[in-house]
């Protein structure tokens, strides 16, 4: 297969197309160029510079956010909003689960809204994001209506994939989510493969496409995440990794499952830089992906950035995750970004009470009329069963799948 060559200033296509065949698309041994404004590592003799890594290998990153401080308040108010929102609807969603409304997994955002918010907002229309099966939130600050998003959980036909999905599976092409995936790691290579897709379709540059690969911190140590940063590090994709790291995979901590515990140094051994935001604050957490994404799309560096947050409930809805410490709960409900901007928000005078306490009964109303609507939608038709299913009815008929041309020899 032809891939996209090694920083080139030709597009991968236009590259791959005129270079020799028996071109290596990498030197053994070359030294990689080191990205443009990265910190830089210091000298044996000093300590690492802010946001590098130890080894002064990798090429991490500092912080860029300029904090809370300097943002406008109207930006600030509508950060909230979508924190409330992401609160309330998986709050909501929690009790209909309770009350069999909604079946199957059910993962929630609970504890995680800044970073949520913050990643979201990073993103260009243009831009595609791969997520995991902890999506709401994400698929909710997307722009994609609350009410679909319900009825999705519930299984119905107006859902946002159909009803066919459900809670883990949430996709739509138009707000460029591509996915909801149940499977742990599994959103990695096709998000990858949509990167190197950008690569050819297209050259590199400000407006240029990018995407956003999200998982959890459990997820790093799946095999297909160091396959996938290996491809994209040498094919040069516009691809920010993001891991979400709520310092658990299901009842497992990042200290007992991973050997490099600090995770932004994980794209160091594919020579990615690696960025730590606190992801309890979403300014912060916005910055870090705009900036990698910029790196992303404008240079074809693919990079890592690590969102630390902490999960306020269970690993599903059903899980009374007795295997957190007293403390540890306490620690993640004391860090709440959502109370905290809250408080921020009042103390410093952007918002009074009555305009908060507004916001969050215009939310309470919207997440409502999303169950309502979900509530109220019909389940998929049975006709449709096997619609969305690459298999025949059962019995089998005699209709076409995609892939019979490759199998039986035309007349
Ligand atoms: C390939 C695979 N292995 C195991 C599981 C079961 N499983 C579901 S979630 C999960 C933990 C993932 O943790 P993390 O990546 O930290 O994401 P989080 O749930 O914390 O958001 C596991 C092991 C799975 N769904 N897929
Ligand atoms: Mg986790």
């Amino acid at each position: 297969m032809a891939v996209p060559q090694k920083r080139s200033g030709r597009t991968p296509r236009a590259r791959a197309a005129t270079a020799p065949a028996s071109a290596p698309s990498v030197r053994p041994g070359a030294p990689k160029r080191r990205r443009s404004g990265a910190a830089t590592p210091s000298g044996p003799s000093g300590p690492p510079a802010p946001g590098t890594d130890a080894s002064g290998d990798t090429g991490t990153i500092p912080s860029v956010s300029s904090g809370l401080a300097a943002e406008p308040p109207q930006v600030l108010a509508d950060y909230y909003r979508q924190m409330v929102l992401v609160r309330v609807f998986e709050q909501r969603a929690a009790e209909m689960y309770t009350r069999a409304k909604i079946g199957g997994y059910c993962h929630l955002n609970l504890g995680e809204e800044a970073t949520v918010v913050g990643l979201m907002a990073a993103l260009e229309r243009t831009d595609y994001l791969f997520t995991t099966y902890r999506e709401h939130g994400y698929a909710l600050c997307r722009g994609i209506d609350p009410g679909r998003v319900m009825a999705e959980l519930f299984g119905k036909a107006t859902g946002v994939s159909g009803g066919w999905g459900g809670s883990m599976h949430l996709f739509d092409t138009d707000a460029r989510l591509l996915g909801g995936y149940g499977i742990v790691g599994g959103q990695i290579p096709p998000a990858t493969g949509a990167a190197l897709a950008i690569a050819y379709r297209s050259d590199p540059g400000d407006e240029a496409e990018a995407v956003m690969c999200l998982m959890g911190d459990g997820t790093t140590n799946i095999g297909a995440f160091h396959e996938s940063l290996n491809l994209a590090a040498i094919w040069n994709l516009p691809i920010v990794y993001v891991v979400v790291n709520n310092g658990l995979g299901m009842g497992t901590t990042v200290q007992a499952a991973s050997g490099e515990p600090d995770l932004y140094r994980r794209g160091g051994a594919y020579r990615i830089p690696g960025v730590r935001v606190d992801g309890d604050d979403v300014i912060a957490v916005r910055d870090a992906a705009r900036q990698a994404l910029h790196s992303a799309r404008a240079e074809r560096q693919p990079m890592l950035v690590e969102a630390v947050s902490s999960r306020l409930r269970g690993h599903s809805v059903v899980d009374p995750a007795r295997y957190r410490s007293p403390e540890d709960t306490e620690r993640a409900r004391r860090l709440d970004p959502v109370p905290t901007l809250r408080s921020h928000l009042i103390e410093t005078g952007i918002l009074d009470l009555a305009a908060v306490t507004k916001i969050e009964a215009e939310v309470e109303d919207v997440v409502t009329a999303a169950v309502t609507f979900a509530d109220e939608s019909p389940p998929p038709a049975v006709a449709d069963l096997f619609a969305h299913a690459y298999a025949t009815p059962v019995p089998n008929t005699p209709h076409r799948l995609p892939a019979d041309a490759l199998m039986v020899s035309e007349p």
